[in-house]
């Protein structure tokens, strides 16, 4: 058991090396909250995946900040002395918000795992000491931008190429990269750009031998993507749909994906994705870690979850170097062989440097316990 005697909150910015464009915007900068939270015996850090707009998720910085504020700390304190699961429990009168939810869970595990001098990796008993790697391609203003982009990405080591696609933006450019790679694993993600309509369109993916095609339609829907699942042959894997591990028991019982995406910020947590992790291992159905553009604080769980047996295809765990110019923690650095190390510290083996904060946080509130 461990009590929590303060959390302090930041919200933080670094400058992205190159815009990421989706289907549904362009960030430039990554703007997130970090949540410090002190126990009697050490000090966790969580990276909170939401973003300045709602589009991604319902969830943005400055309602996830109000809710951490006003709700889950004040839950926490008052829960006094807890395990992990403990604070999933104390948070559940809060309904949704997995990504707040998901801020300070991953913090005071951090913090209790310190406490107790075990890795999140060892943990989660996810036992490679590294891991193969996959990165996200957001869509550029040619196609020509595209191709030098993917194979500036595949000289670097990178093991599988992500292409983002958009209604318009998707045969011609699937069609160009693989012509160019005719042998690299390669996936496309919608973000939630297409309606059942398209699923000609869809169809058309067939022809480039693609791993995946990730959330091609709306972000509340299942029904719909196994009835496309019945029009494609290519898998279809899920991330926006999938926000608990209830929600991929019901995709994987009506078929809407044969792949899952597992980003822990999108499902409330560490202790949630390991459920969905160890859902899908047990119906035999791969899954992959995505990503949020995370700082070297939430990049640092996502190795940890990667290396879970489970997770058997290559993720979006890019480098530092693919993101920020100067990380907020010691730089994840690519092997020329494609793999990432896994943290090995205790925690979540990395702590933000504090000039670097320092020099990146916009604005920071202290929560004590009374
Ligand atoms: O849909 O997987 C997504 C980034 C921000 C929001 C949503 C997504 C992504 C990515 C990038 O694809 C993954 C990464 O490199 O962190
Ligand atoms: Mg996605």
């Amino acid at each position: 058991m461990s009590r929590v005697r303060a959390i302090e909150l930041r919200l933080v910015a670094l400058p992205l090396v190159r815009p990421f464009r989706t289907s549904f915007g362009v960030e430039t900068e990554k703007v997130c909250i970090l949540a410090r939270v002190e126990t009697e015996g050490a000090v966790g850090w969580g990276e909170c995946v939401a973003g300045t707009e709602p589009d991604f998720s319902q969830e943005f910085n400055e309602v996830a900040w109000l809710v951490l504020r006003d709700f889950l700390a004040p839950a926490l304190f008052a829960a006094g002395d807890v395990e992990p699961e403990g604070v999933e429990a104390c948070f559940a009168r809060v309904r949704g918000h997995p990504m707040a939810k998901a801020t300070l869970l991953d913090a005071f595990l951090d913090a209790w795992l310190r406490e107790r001098e075990r890795s999140l990796a060892s943990y989660l008993g996810a036992e490679r000491e590294r891991v193969p790697c996959g990165v996200s391609v957001g869509i550029t203003p040619t196609t020509e931008e595209l191709l030098a982009e993917v194979e500036g990405y595949l000289a670097e080591g990178y093991r599988r190429i992500k292409l983002k696609i958009a209604p318009g933006l998707d045969v011609e450019r699937v069609a160009a990269v693989r012509r160019a790679h005719p042998d690299v694993p390669l996936s496309v993600d919608a973000n939630a750009a297409y309606r059942l309509e398209d699923a000609e369109t869809l169809a058309a993916l067939d022809a480039f031998d693609l791993l995946m095609v990730e959330q091609p339609l709306h972000h509340e829907d299942l029904v719909e993507h196994a009835e496309l699942a019945r029009r494609v042959r290519t898998p279809i894997c899920l991330d926006e749909s999938i926000r608990s591990a209830a929600d991929a028991r019901a995709a994987l019982a009506l078929g809407s994906c044969r792949i899952v995406n597992i980003k822990q910020g999108r499902v409330g947590g560490i202790l949630e994705a390991r459920r969905i992790h160890d859902l899908c291992r047990e119906r035999g159905v791969p899954v992959w870690c995505g990503g949020m553009l995370e700082t070297g604080v939430g990049r640092a769980v996502n190795l940890a979850l990667a290396a879970m047996p489970g997770f058997t295809l290559p993720g979006d765990t890019s480098a530092s170097a693919r993101y920020f110019r100067e990380d907020l923690t010691e730089p994840h650095v690519l092997d020329p062989d494609g793999t990432m190390a896994v943290p090995r510290g205790p925690g979540i083996g990395v702590e933000p440097l504090p000039e670097r904060l320092e020099a990146c946080t916009r604005r920071t509130e202290r929560l004590e316990a009374r």
